[in-house]
């Protein structure tokens, strides 16, 4: 779980991110599937070119999904229960994939803001996301 410091952390980038969440969303995926191509294997039915309607879409939905961990930040299991049982037993996404795409979205943030981006606020959003990462994974069997 995260320290009160590591919870303020994230707050304070996430009001950030938000104003920008859809393009930081799509870049995310972008890097996802040029650095990690099997990734793409995930998604046969999309349109993965560069700022396609589909991939834009995704990117928006995976951000809104991760402002509602920032606002249930003392209860992301809960908040993102019924994703986690989409990934689970519908998606069935490995969970490697979790952190490939974990380390695409802290570039995606740190590349735009990169005087907010200290130490201290990587190690938090790192921390971060692998709680929701965890989370999402958890349900696996
Ligand atoms: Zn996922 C889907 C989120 C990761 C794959 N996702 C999804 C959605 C969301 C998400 C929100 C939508 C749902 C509905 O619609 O209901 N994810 C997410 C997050 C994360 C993730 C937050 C982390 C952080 N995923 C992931 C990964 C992968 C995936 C890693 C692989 C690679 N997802 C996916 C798919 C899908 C999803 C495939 C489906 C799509 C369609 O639309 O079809």
């Amino acid at each position: 779980t995260l320290t009160q410091a590591e919870k303020a952390a994230v707050v304070t980038i996430w009001a950030k991110v938000a104003t920008q969440a859809d393009a930081i969303g799509a870049e995310s995926l972008e890097r996802l599937f040029s650095s990690y191509p099997q990734t793409k294997t995930y998604f046969p039915h999309f349109d993965l070119s560069q700022g396609s309607v589909q991939l834009r879409g995704h990117g928006s939905k995976v951000m809104n999904a991760i402002g509602e961990a920032v606002k249930h930040v003392d209860d992301i299991r809960a908040a993102l229960a019924k994703l986690s049982e989409l990934h689970a037993y519908i998606l069935r996404v490995d969970p490697v994939n979790f952190k490939l795409l974990s380390h695409c979205i802290l570039c995606s943030v740190a590349a735009r803001y990169p005087s907010d981006f200290t130490p201290e606020v990587h190690a938090a959003w790192d921390k971060f996301l692998s709680s929701i990462s965890s989370v999402l994974t958890e349900k696996y069997r």
